[in-house]
């Protein structure tokens, strides 16, 4: 999820100036011109954004790496409101071509699917042979990504499928041309588009599909480079190292065997040997049944090598397992690679972790769960694979590219530049905390932010906000578990004490502008309705005259990462509200920390972390913590809710928002007994955080110390510290600095 490149990558070069000097004499503004940039949007979320941020690390820190990824035709959809519903557009990005890529036609490989397996005699000796019955061609396109303040360029290496010279030559004789060229089509499909479930998993064959031609492609690619100056298969694990950012790379597993085996007649052990030593793995879930799964029919129809493949690492895995642990049956089939049942399946996670020689978690919260619930089992036999790396973010994007003025700032108070590539330095600005000329232009450069930002919601959605409003932010996914109906209730609740006070308490309101934006997935029916319900308050709320700018809700649409770059400089308060022990780590509370924003948060995922970096008392922290939750869950319909929660729920149901009926669905899923993500029970302890922060607010010097000491406490998470402890700690690599 890259974005827009232009600015970041003058940013990076250091040509920033010339570039703009040079846009100027041809008659165009740099910032006008860069606004024109579309968004490369070819991920879900957070873990498509976060490798992006490592991206940029990568090639800041000089580490020699390569990322790969599918290059999709259509990216993810296009979000539009109508009626306050979700409707979904194709994002035909390529529309008017793609400046920053470079098409390597020479770089070619072919990528094989379907067809039998045979056994034949070589010398003597009996090997598999796999017959493909399909060939697809991978094309090479480079995406140059630039380090700032170094030479080094590193490559996001994408893929399209486009139809094999090969193909179907059986066809064209026998004269069966139009079909031929149909079925073209259809294999060029495979690249064509983005499933937009972030988390869900349904075992489709056009996104199995889609992983192995992208393994399979990169695998040759790395391999070929491999041959070019090594002729000894000893030397990979010295050479290479391989990283799968989540499951959906894993086939590579299967695919490096069957190189090493079936081509490279390495024999089975010796490949073995080499695989352990290559493969790293990091896991960006939470919950068992979050994990990939692949049918087993479906693998051995597309790819009937590999399931053999699959299955011999797992026989081999559970004679060794059986060694160590005895007869435990149910052990044994918890750890198995196979899962057995009405579909059986691949368990990609299983496979990932027997393959790895190091497993990590995204932040210190979620690698405990990995080891006492999630991989319990895998822990306890291989406690050494077991680390974690807590994400991180961007300082380039998210405060230079983003919020220039900030920028500005941090750079004339801290003295240097430096912090933009060593974001540790930011502490220093605790240095300069009770300086009040400084809080002044801190104060300064957050109303200037706030105007882009009330301006940009003016066009978007015809509501005029008032500059002095608390702007209030949660922006990610729409998912049940990040609780944006829990914002949504807070805001009803808040409108319903408003309408129910005299208008001189009103007068002591602070003033808030509520801003919600996500995607929901869109066969999501509770997050579509989620949005539904947003719209439907916000069209009450911002249209009653008794309320005026005391509350003001608005949906911003289409959250992308420029949207995003616009939103988080201006927000005053941003919300990380989700159920303890469900966000794996969270990355956009990073990009709100770094930008000087106040954290309104449960103690959840990295922000755990950042509570250690920043001290509770400069943040507003609510909720059941991870180790409450089972119980809370237990206690199911005796948990005591409080009594306006229960009243929110009911305006909800009765229909004082409308669309009563299709609302009734969604309360549902928050009903005592049924409330799995605890909105009922957190709700009384939101309420307070929220008025903690409305008491901050109107203490003007209070509140900007906590925003200066928000950014002064963001140097942790840079993603250049997320890279550099796996450089160091995973992939055992240093860096290496351009030869030019
Ligand atoms: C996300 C996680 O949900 C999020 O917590 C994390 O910050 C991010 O990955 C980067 O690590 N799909 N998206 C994620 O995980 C999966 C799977």
């Amino acid at each position: 999820m890259i974005g827009r490149s232009l600015s970041n990558s003058v940013i990076n070069l250091g040509i920033q100036d010339q570039y703009a000097e040079a846009l100027n004499q041809l008659g165009f503004e740099f910032e006008v011109l860069a606004e024109q940039e579309g968004d490369a949007s070819l991920g879900n979320g957070g873990l498509a954004r976060f490798s992006a941020c490592q991206m940029d690390s990568l090639a800041t820190l000089d580490y020699p790496a390569w990322g790969y990824g599918l290059r999709y035709e259509y990216g993810l959809f296009r979000q539009i409101i109508v009626d306050g519903f979700q409707h979904e557009q194709p994002d035909y990005w390529l529309n008017f071509g793609n400046p920053w890529e470079i098409e390597r036609i020479h770089v070619t490989y072919e990528v094989k699917f379907n067809g039998t397996v045979e056994e034949v005699d070589m010398n003597g000796e009996k090997v598999k042979v796999w017959i493909p019955g399909e060939t697809v061609e991978a094309v090479a396109y480079d995406n140059p990504i630039p380090g700032y303040g170094t030479k080094n360029t590193i490559n996001l290496r994408l893929w399209a499928a486009k139809p094999s010279n090969q193909f179907d030559l059986e066809a064209y004789n026998t004269g069966d041309y139009i079909n031929s060229i149909v079925n073209r089509q259809n294999t060029e499909a495979i690249s064509n588009v983005l499933y937009p479930d972030d988390r869900s998993h349904q075992g489709k064959e056009m996104r199995l599909k889609q992983q192995y031609f992208f393994v399979s492609a990169s695998l040759q690619d790395i391999i070929r480079r491999f041959k070019e100056a090594h002729n000894n298969f000893d030397e990979l694990p010295e050479q290479v190292a391989l990283h799968l950012n989540d499951t959906h790379p894993s086939l590579s597993i299967a695919e490096i065997m069957r190189i090493l085996v079936d081509e490279e007649h390495l024999g089975w052990s010796k490949a073995w040997n080499i695989v352990n030593k290559i493969f790293s793995f990091t896991t960006h879930t939470v919950v068992a049944e979050g994990l990939e799964k692949i049918p087993v029919d479906l693998l051995g129809s597309l790819l009937p090598r590999h399931l053999q493949i699959l299955y011999e690492i797992n026989s081999n895995f559970m004679e060794e397992l059986k060694k160590k642990i005895g007869l435990d049956y149910n052990r044994l089939s918890r750890m198995s690679i196979i899962e057995e049942g009405a579909v059986k399946s691949i368990r990609m996670a299983n496979l990932s972790i027997v393959c790895s020689h190091t497993v990590n978690g995204v932040s210190k919260v979620h690698s405990n769960t990995l080891k006492t619930k999630t991989f319990k089992d895998f822990y306890e036999l291989w406690p050494e694979k077991f680390q974690y790396t807590t994400n991180g973010v961007t300082q380039r994007r998210w405060i230079v590219v983003s919020n220039p003025s900030l920028c500005a700032l941090l750079s004339k108070w801290l003295g240097t530049e430096a912090w933009i590539r060593n974001a540790d330095l930011l502490t220093g600005l605790r240095d300069h905390v009770d300086n009040t000329s400084f809080r002044h232009e801190w104060k300064m450069v957050k109303r200037l932010n706030k105007m882009r930002l009330a301006e940009y919601i003016e066009t978007m959605s015809g509501v005029k906000v008032s500059l002095d409003a608390m702007f209030d932010v949660q922006v990610k996914r729409i998912h049940e578990y990040k609780r944006q109906l829990l914002n949504i209730f807070g805001i009803i609740h808040r409108y319903d004490c408003l309408k129910n006070m005299d208008k001189n308490d009103r007068r002591k309101v602070v003033p808030r502008v509520c801003i919600i934006g996500g995607k929901a997935a869109p066969g999501y029916e509770i997050a579509k309705k989620i949005i539904k319900l947003c719209h439907a308050v916000a069209e009450k709320v911002n249209n009653d005259a008794d309320i005026g700018d005391l509350l003001k809700l608005v949906f911003i649409p289409d959250y992308n990462v420029s949207v995003a770059e616009l939103v988080i400089p201006g927000a005053d308060l941003s919300q990380h509200i989700s159920t303890a022990g469900h966000e794996a780590s969270g990355t956009g509370s990073m990009k709100f920390l770094m930008n000087g924003c106040l954290l309104l948060a449960t103690a959840d995922g990295s922000t755990v972390e950042i509570i250690e970096e920043l001290g509770s008392d400069n943040l507003f922290l609510f909720g059941a913590k991870v180790e409450e939750v089972a119980e809370l869950r237990e206690k199911g319909g005796a948990l005591k809710v409080p009594l306006q929660f229960a009243r929110v729920l009911r305006m909800v149901r009765d229909g004082y928002f409308g669309d009563k009926d299709y609302f009734q669905s969604l309360c549902d899923t928050v009903e005592v007994g049924n409330d799995f993500y605890l909105l009922g029970s957190d709700f009384g302890s939101y309420l307070e955080a929220q008025a903690a922060a409305d008491k901050a607010f109107v203490e003007p010097d209070k509140w900007i110390k906590m925003s200066i000491l928000s950014a002064a406490a963001s140097g942790r998470f840079s993603s250049d510290r997320t890279i550099r402890e796996y450089a160091e700690r995973t992939w055992k690599i240093d860096p290496c600095q351009c030869p030019f």
